[in-house]
């Protein structure tokens, strides 16, 4: 089923060994943060036995030791996205939100104005749609969204309605953390491009669990988080391209991110520290590149086979439980290992509960998507979500959960009387 030994692999996750209520674990709420191995929790615990120190500042050996480690994670988490200049293009922030946020505000702030459109999809995550509406209220620039199928595909010809010479960015994720659509970012780059405008895709979701490459994508922005991707919390990336960069204002004002000060005014440092004001998260930062090395020992290639195969059994045994509705596409070649469904008229939070009674952890509610919630006319969705270390016998215990939930609620059999 896959190009790697899973058993092998959940060894290196201590977690994965656990209990809960008595029931092994089974952790499919992938979508919202992995677990970690212990290469990363031990690089933590190594940083701060004997590395912990400043970065950048100082002239002792521990600042040497803990800087040169912490752009050592920049290189890595350039190399992995194929970025043309880590040392420059590679911003470490908090987390995508953060990431998406400074380029509404150092970017929008500078170059948007009454008139100018900002596009992004129907799909998107709140944190690719309230930083746009803010940076909206304060230029004057007018925010589109590209219309979804009842597939949960992006509509193409709608796209092309969209994105116009009024366009100025476009920011469209590439994996939607609810449907699992993989969406053509790369196409929209060059329609964005044509119209004069630039491309910020979210890849909160993407760069986790497939090959992603800013320089075959030619977009200008990439945004996502360690903590999606095995690293620590903590740790956002904003991949952006050095001339767009160097064009930006500053977003967050501090130590680290200037050249020379006076009490009226500043000038500012060299990419990246522009845009690192303050002492960053530096341990979680450095416990970030064994978990990027993690990902390529095993290969983004065979990561993402394994993730269609676990999904496609997922879609196939949800499907055939009555009663069971699925929100996205149903072939798992176009979409990520994220899988949408309700269970009758069961309120998704009462399902997680009874999951969770039986060790099984997934994600209920709006998934911080609520607009598409409305668009897919339900006010929440259950979500079980899956990663490199899933093994389908995790699937069937969620199947089977299914059938403890009916005998509970008598949920199914609702479905079958409302469908009479
Ligand atoms: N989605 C989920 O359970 P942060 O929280 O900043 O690391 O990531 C935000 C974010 C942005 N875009 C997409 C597509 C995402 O999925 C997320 C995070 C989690 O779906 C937590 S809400």
């Amino acid at each position: 089923m896959t190009g790697y030994d899973i058993d092998q692999i959940r060894r290196d996750f201590p977690i994965l060994d656990r209990k809960v209520h008595g029931k092994p674990l089974v952790y499919l709420d992938n979508a919202a943060t992995t677990q970690k191995p212990r290469q990363v929790i031990d690089r933590l615990v190594h940083y701060y036995e004997h590395e912990n120190a400043n970065i950048h500042r100082g002239l002792h050996t521990l600042a040497e030791e803990a800087t040169a480690a912490y752009e050592e994670s920049r290189r890595k988490a350039g190399a992995f996205i194929n970025a043309a200049h880590p040392d420059e293009e590679i911003i470490f922030t908090r987390n995508t939100t953060e990431s998406i946020n400074l380029v509404a505000n150092a970017w929008g702030r500078k170059f948007l104005k009454p008139g100018d459109e900002i596009v992004f999809s129907a799909m998107e995550h709140h944190s690719n749609l309230i930083p746009w509406q803010l940076i909206a209220l304060t230029t004057g620039a007018t925010l589109r969204f590209i219309e979804i199928d009842d597939d949960g595909k992006l509509i193409w010809d709608d796209a092309l309605a969209k994105i116009t010479e009024k366009t100025k960015i476009v920011a469209v994720t590439q994996m939607s953390n609810v449907l699992g659509t993989i969406n053509p970012v790369r196409e929209l780059a060059a329609l964005a491009h044509a119209a004069g405008a630039i491309m910020l895709v979210d890849g909160a979701q993407s760069v986790p669990h497939m090959p992603v490459d800013v320089r075959d994508l030619d977009c200008d922005f990439l945004a996502f988080s360690s903590h999606k991707m095995l690293g620590p919390t903590g740790v956002g990336v904003l991949y952006g391209k050095r001339d767009i960069l160097d064009a930006m204002d500053p977003f967050l004002g501090g130590g680290e991110m200037i050249k020379r000060v006076t009490y009226e005014s500043s000038t500012y440092a060299d990419l990246p520290n522009k845009f690192e004001a303050g002492t960053p998260n530096i341990a979680d930062v450095i416990a970030f590149a064994p978990a990027i090395d993690y990902l390529e020992a095993l290969g983004m290639d065979a990561i993402r086979a394994h993730e269609i195969a676990i999904t496609q059994y997922a879609i196939d045994a949800l499907a055939a439980v009555e009663g069971v509705t699925l929100y996205g596409p149903r072939d798992a070649a176009d979409k990520g290992g994220a899988v949408a469904f309700n269970y009758g008229d069961l309120h998704p939070h009462d399902l997680s509960q009874v999951l969770d009674a039986e060790g099984i952890a997934i994600r209920a509610g709006h998934h911080c998507a609520q607009p598409l919630m409305r668009r897919l006319d339900v006010v929440a969705t259950a979500r079980a979500s899956f990663y490199l270390y899933n093994r389908r016998e995790e699937v069937d215990a969620l199947v089977e959960a299914l059938a403890v939930a009916d005998r509970m609620f008598g949920n199914a059999s609702t479905a079958r009387a409302a469908a009479r």
